[in-house]
């Protein structure tokens, strides 16, 4: 089936954040979301792009995906209809800008799903219809008052808590966790690269608290130190910035610089890539499951279907709306018993609000086919 687009808007939303989240790359306060929205003859559809105001976490960030999306990836698509698989074609002689072609790749999907009567969740493969809920909890002034806050969210029914760390801030705040919660609480850490090779000893003392993993220890672009380091550890190493397609995944377990995976389908280019980069994982027995950027409903109700998928063994940061916004531009995904239902609805089986939408707008920018 080929999907005729006749225009696409690039609309800009500032979300304020519930509290400031602080990570070993630096703090935010709102979130400032690109939406791509593909608009048919008949149908829309939505993607939602994950990158950041500033080039921290990645290379790309909020401008910079705006501009090689006018620029360079919306020229590139065939004014006369296309499938699904079209958009990565096309995009593909255009080197990196992932989170550019993810937006751009999922909202043409949208408007294909919405048209074709199915969900993102039957058509990614889900095995299920609701998936447990992790949550990523950020770098505190002070152990007491991350204490308060993963008590609250134990309280609302998070299945396992992820602690944001950097250099002087890992072993007393894992330390105070473990001693306040006890030692069955699934727990994990992300250091957001943080450190390097030399601090392999002193991340080895976190090996006493039992962690599900440690995410991200060590450059984005480090593969091989990160083989190295997994050596002297005995808390398996996930990995998340260094992951940007299947070849790299495909790379970081054969060299054994990962024993788990993070797919966030922004990072990687889309979900049709977060897909196989699970497929992969699945075939060699490494357990993989779905991170976040801070989504608003749309891209929460997408980030749900994919890890409903069978190979996602392990809880995600698919948290539900209120860890993050007052007010959703959907109809909030509420956590229920620990877990968030997966949308049933076509396409992403869910939409902006209108009002709410407008509300929280800071620019729209129309490009007609
Ligand atoms: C991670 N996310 O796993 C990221 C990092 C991250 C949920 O921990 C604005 C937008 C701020 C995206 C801060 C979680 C962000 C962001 C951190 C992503 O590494
Ligand atoms: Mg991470």
């Amino acid at each position: 089936m080929k999907t005729k687009i006749t225009g696409i808007e690039l609309r800009r939303i500032a979300m304020p954040l519930v509290t400031p989240f602080r990570t070993s790359f630096g703090v935010e306060t709102t979130r400032d979301v690109l939406l791509v929205r593909v608009v048919t003859a008949d149908h829309e559809g939505w993607g939602e792009c994950g990158a950041m105001s500033e080039p921290r976490y990645s290379s790309e960030y909020v401008d910079s995906v705006q501009h090689v999306l006018r620029r360079f990836l919306i020229p590139a698509l065939p004014k006369d209809g296309l499938n699904v698989h079209e958009p990565a074609r096309v995009m593909a002689p255009f080197t990196g800008h992932r989170m550019a072609k993810s937006a751009l790749e999922t909202a043409v999907l949208d408007a294909h799903l919405r048209a074709a009567d199915e969900s993102f969740g039957s058509y990614l493969g889900a095995a299920r219809d609701r998936v447990p809920c992790g949550v990523s909890v950020g770098i505190m002034d002070s152990v007491p008052e991350l204490l308060d806050a993963v008590e609250r969210y134990i309280a609302e029914g998070y299945v396992r808590i992820k602690l944001k760390i950097e250099p002087g801030w890992d072993l007393a705040p894992v330390r105070a966790v473990r001693e306040r919660f006890g030692g069955e609480l699934p727990l994990q850490v992300d250091a957001n690269a943080a450190y390097t090779l030399s601090d392999a000893q002193h991340l080895a003392a976190l090996d006493d608290f039992g962690l599900q993993l440690i995410e991200q220890p060590l450059a984005n672009d480090d593969l091989v130190r990160h083989a190295a380091l997994a050596k002297r550890l005995r808390t398996p190493i996930c990995l998340d910035e260094s992951i940007t397609s299947a070849a790299d995944a495909a790379a970081a377990i054969s060299l054994g610089a990962c024993s788990v995976v993070n797919i966030k389908p922004g990072r990687v280019g889309g979900y049709l890539e977060a897909r196989r980069i699970h497929d992969l994982a699945r075939a060699h027995g490494v357990a993989v499951w779905c991170g976040g950027m801070l989504e608003t409903g749309l891209g929460r109700a997408a980030n749900v279907a994919l890890a409903a998928l069978p190979g996602f063994t392990l809880p995600g940061d698919t948290s539900a709306s209120g860890r993050y916004f007052a007010t959703d531009i959907t109809k909030p995904f509420v956590l229920s018993d620990g877990h968030l239902d997966v949308p049933t609805g076509p396409g992403l089986g869910v939409e902006p609000l209108p009002d709410v939408l407008d509300a929280v707008t800071t620019s729209v920018e129309w490009i007609k086919m």
